[in-house]
């Protein structure tokens, strides 16, 4: 009877093994692949309408919890059922966890919009959920022979006893009488019964406390973000005060393998120190100025919304970019000004930085006078092609500074901005081996062709985008197989802190082929054929494609 209900409790802490690692592996894929909730609302989808009007009628507006309460119940019993049948009828209490999990993979993969990996949760859970049931099982049942074997040796003792021979006798007895041990997985050491109680017990403890700190932990990160993403999709930015310029239809010149002039979010290249996207909620985030200000100022979500915001579409680079990578993007962004928001601070004579600061710790250190530059549309920003930033691109706000790498100037999840000296305070990534100064190097990248593409022979398009955030690009040319330069045609500037689409069309005859481009910014500078890598302050060098045409 003591070692049925053991035989149950192993399904229990199984079922918690299973829903435990399940939101573990939620928190890294997505939290809306979590199991648990998604089968409560399987549950509220599948049920008949009299029983969703009963529930209604009999818990009001408390449903949810007792829907809730009812799928714990019927975890419990489908788990002390697994526990106790793998017990007595192995391999049924597997079998009885394995169809659990299934009906859960069913609820989040059917989940509106739920990709091809949303199973993957369910099922790691599922196969941490059998091996905790076997193993747990194992030890129950090498535990309950060692103690069967213990109380056979004490009933021969106590016959021998009665039947009047003697103590020592008895001991005798007890000792050589013990039954061969039943049950017990060959090859597997075993020890007294204390032990083998000793060994059952420890790793019941460890895996029900393992599964009960991990699980709960995971469940409230993935809860967070589950929430921060509801608030996100509730959330309607205002219209811009100021709209950004109207994007030229000439800016797109719309090349099949040419990026896009502006970058989609899904698609925009993401680039943090965040191991776990930090999941801020835009009610309570705030964000504050201080340091050498004369006004300390700090802003509420709803305080900057209230704002006249403007509208501007800036391309982003990551400093990390290699010639020819793809760290880098376009996007129009809707935000406050922040030199209006510095006004609002304002800070005092001597200091030279702006040290912001994300949720999670990272620091980024701008120059005051560029935050500042009446020309420069640099910005606390809110939303990003026309919808809120993205929680990995920085939601509720980020900043996007014209110019400058993001590594020095575009903070995601900000929270902070310290007005100092770069005497004082250094960036994040400025004791780590990169320049506390980050302008971007005016660069350019070939698209289209690829590099060794089976291209065939004809007129096909050399197109490609080159950057000179916040000076503008004036010229882009392109070098075939060491020739003379030749200029390309640019699309439309969208404006000096965007880059800028161009495009040569090229006679491409069978054979290999190297293709060069380089880029001169508006202030006449081209760019240096001398290669750099990317650290300290930015790559330099021609990006150069070789391919062999058909
Ligand atoms: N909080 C935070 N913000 C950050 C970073 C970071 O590590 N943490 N990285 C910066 C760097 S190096 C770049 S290039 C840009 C990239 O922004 P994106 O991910 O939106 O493209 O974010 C910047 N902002
Ligand atoms: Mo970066």
């Amino acid at each position: 009877m003591r070692r049925n209900v053991w035989a149950a409790l192993t399904g229990v802490v199984a079922a918690a093994a299973v829903l435990a690692s399940a939101e573990l592996v939620a928190v890294f894929l997505s939290a809306e692949s979590s199991p648990l909730f998604a089968v409560g609302s399987l549950m509220i989808d599948l049920a008949p309408p009299g029983v969703k009007d009963l529930m209604i009628s009999l818990f009001g507006t408390g449903d949810k919890a007792a829907l809730l309460t009812l799928l714990a119940i019927v975890i419990v019993i489908g788990a002390c059922a697994a526990g106790l049948l793998q017990y007595r009828r192995p391999p049924w209490g597997i079998v009885v966890l394995i169809a659990f999990s299934a009906i859960a993979v069913v609820a989040v993969t059917t989940r509106e919009g739920a990709s091809g990996f949303a199973a993957v949760p369910t099922v790691v859970g599922m196969f941490v959920g059998v091996l905790v049931l076997r193993a747990l099982q194992q030890r129950l049942k090498r535990w309950e022979s060692r103690e069967e074997g213990t109380r056979k040796r004490a009933a021969a003792a106590a016959a021998v006893i009665a039947s009047g021979v003697g103590v020592p006798v008895a001991a005798e007895v007890a000792r050589t009488a013990s039954p061969a041990e039943p049950r017990v997985t060959p090859g597997v050491r075993t020890g007294p019964a204390s032990y083998e109680r000793r060994q059952f017990l420890t790793f019941f403890i460890v895996a029900a406390a393992g599964s009960a700190i991990v699980g709960l932990g995971s469940r409230l990160m993935n809860a967070t973000a589950a929430a921060v993403t509801s608030a996100r999709n509730a959330l309607v930015l205002p219209a811009p005060a100021t709209p950004a310029p109207v994007i030229a239809s000439g800016a797109e010149l719309g090349i099949t393998g040419l990026s896009p002039v502006i970058t989609p979010a899904a698609d925009f290249y993401r680039i943090d120190t965040a191991l776990q996207v930090p999941q801020l909620n835009p009610d309570t985030w705030s964000l504050r100025i201080y340091g050498m200000v004369e006004n300390e100022v700090t802003l509420s979500f709803a305080d900057v919304l209230a704002l006249p915001l403007i509208e501007d579409t800036v391309t982003l680079t990551c400093v990390s970019n290699e010639v020819g990578g793809d760290l880098i993007g376009n996007a129009t962004w809707l935000g406050y000004p922040l030199r209006d928001l510095l006004a609002r601070a304002k800070p005092t004579a001597g200091a030279d930085m702006v040290l912001s600061k994300s949720s999670d710790g990272f620091t980024a250190g701008s120059p005051l006078e560029v935050l500042q530059d009446a020309n420069r549309q640099s910005m606390l920003a809110v939303g990003m092609n026309g919808a809120p930033l993205p929680v990995e691109h920085g939601f509720p706000a980020r900043l996007v500074v014209p110019g400058l790498y993001g590594y020095v100037s575009a903070t995601k999840w900000v929270v902070e901005m310290k007005v100092t000296t770069f005497a004082e305070d250094m960036g994040y990534w400025t004791p780590r081996g990169w320049s506390a100064l980050g302008p971007i190097k005016t660069s350019s990248r070939i698209d289209t062709p690829k590099n060794a593409s089976g291209q065939s022979a004809g007129t096909i398009p050399i197109a490609g985008v080159a950057w000179a955030q916040h000076t503008g690009i004036a010229k882009v040319e392109v070098q075939i197989d060491g020739g003379s330069w030749a200029e390309a045609t640019l699309a439309d500037a969208i404006s000096a802190d965007t880059w800028r689409q161009w495009v040569l069309p090229w006679q491409a005859t069978s054979g290999d082929h190297t293709i060069a481009v380089r880029a001169t910014d508006a202030s006449g500078y081209t760019q240096t054929p001398d290669e750099a890598p990317p650290a300290p302050n930015g790559s330099t060098g021609y990006h150069t494609i070789q391919l062999t045409v058909q």
